[in-house]
């Protein structure tokens, strides 16, 4: 029940954030807005605890000196509700940072109408299920805040990375006609009269790019249609593509290395206290990682009681099996040719193996990429190899005709990678709205 009707915000702006409340501040104006995370009554003085993006305020009301509008207001006051708070600042040493506000006016912008059914700063939390039900809500919480706020960091650390070596980002379509990613599935849709598919990866496209562009990026969803409900699966994720002239797979294999690197050197720079917060000691990985060959992993596997048959792909069991005798960053490359994608170069001296790499940590597949087909002829017959019709890639095919140089690229998918570096078992857990089979909202 809402008391009263809710205070309007008026001129009312922010002066400062919770954070800038410092006892330098003391005997200054301020102004600032968040939600309230608790209401504490103490011997006739009332602590509210505001929390807004970068921290906490406190705001002390001395109730006998306090203006009548401000303890009227007190009374409505609930936990998560909306308000601004103009007052002064006093120096402090208990509050946090070392100052609070004693308030001249409250707003209440916003009453909450229901408590959370869970804590969000403390306690016990409900299954990731339940709390995607109120996810926005959840997302206050300072765990989720922690993951976000690196995933963050990442995105830009990764943007910063590329772009200072030349790499453009670029946009692709995301309504597609043609699958690229066989084994995934696909998702239709009704595009006017036409049949058309939600972008599996922007495969096609950031290879045609390389012609205008020759160093390209993309960062963007990417949809794939699961059968499985998996902690390392969903129908949306972001992915990170690259795709580069003049350069074969082992070029992009030594890039990956120097991005991950880049990576955790961005968070130990700026997301410390998240990574203390979330309990995550990343180690900076030496300069080149680990990389067998897929006829290395097999007799790994083998050595672990696990016989997998040349040109069979790695299940999920093989590389849980993998990952205890590999646990960190690793690449494994030369794939047998026939389970890669029709668009990855077998190699001019074994044909049935490819310029393939898959970047993995442990038992998890981060990115894959390999040289790429540059060679129309070479093209159609792999997709003819693959049941594919060339026809219906007419329209990528076509480039190739104008000198099509060889190429090489990777995508990697962000949220796997987001997993790894904030250390969450569930990719549920590092996606703000995630997307399964049986999730379609919020
Ligand atoms: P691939 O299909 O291996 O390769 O996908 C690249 C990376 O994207 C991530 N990924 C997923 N993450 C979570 N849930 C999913 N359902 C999912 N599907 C993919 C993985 C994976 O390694 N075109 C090639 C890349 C290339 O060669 O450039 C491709 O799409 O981390």
């Amino acid at each position: 029940m809402i008391a009263t009707k809710p205070d309007e915000m008026g001129d009312w702006r922010r002066t400062h954030y919770s954070l800038e409340i410092v006892s330098k501040m003391e005997g200054k104006k301020a102004t600032v807005f968040g939600w309230v995370s608790s209401v504490r009554e103490q011997g006739g003085i009332v602590f509210l605890i505001i929390n807004d993006k970068k921290g906490t305020v406190q705001i002390t009301v001395h109730k006998d000196k306090a203006p009548k509008l401000v303890l009227e207001k007190l009374k409505y006051l609930r936990e998560h509700s909306s308000i601004g708070v103009r007052g002064m600042v006093k120096s402090m040493n208990k509050a946090p940072h070392g100052a609070e506000i004693v308030p001249e006016e409250i707003r209440v912008l916003s009453t909450a109408l229901r408590q959370p059914p869970f804590s969000l700063f403390g306690g016990r939390i409900p299954s990731i299920d339940k709390r995607l039900d109120i996810r926005a809500i959840d997302m206050r919480r300072p765990k989720a805040q922690a993951i976000f706020k690196m995933r963050h960091a990442v995105l830009t650390a990764i943007r910063e990375f590329l772009i200072s070596r030349d790499y453009m980002e670029v946009s692709t379509p995301k309504i597609i006609a043609t699958a690229t990613e066989g084994g995934a599935a696909l998702f239709p849709l009704l595009y006017y009269d036409k049949e058309a598919f939600l972008a599996q990866s922007p495969q096609l496209y950031k290879e045609q790019l390389i012609m205008p562009f020759e160093k390209v990026f993309e960062i963007g969803p990417i949809f794939r249609a699961e059968e499985s409900r998996t902690v390392r699966h969903l129908s949306e994720v972001v992915s990170v593509d690259v795709e580069e002239a003049f350069v074969s797979y082992e070029d992009v294999m030594k890039l990956i290395e120097q991005l991950i690197r880049h990576l955790v050197q961005a968070l130990y720079e700026k997301c410390k206290e998240e990574m203390k917060l979330l309990e995550r000691r990343l180690t900076t990985p030496s300069s080149t990682f680990e990389c067998i060959t897929y006829d290395d992993a097999l007799k790994i596997l083998d050595k672990e009681g696990l016989t997998v048959n040349w040109g069979e792909d790695l299940s999920t069991q093989a590389l849980k099996a993998l990952g205890g005798v590999m646990p960190k960053f690793y690449f494994i490359k030369d794939w047998p040719t026939s389970i890669k994608p029709f668009y990855i170069k077998p190699r001019d001296d074994k044909q049935d193996i490819c310029e393939a790499f898959d970047f993995m940590y442990g038992s998890i597949e981060l990115a894959s990429g390999g040289s790429r087909v540059s060679s129309k002829r070479l093209l159609m017959r792999r997709l003819k190899e693959q049941g594919l019709k060339p026809k219906l890639f007419e329209y990528h095919l076509r480039t190739f005709d104008y000198g099509m140089p060889p190429h090489a690229g990777f995508g990697l998918g962000l949220d796997r990678l987001m997993m790894v570096l904030t250390g969450q078992e569930n990719i549920r857990e590092v996606a703000m709205f995630p997307r399964d089979q049986f999730r379609l909202t919020p």
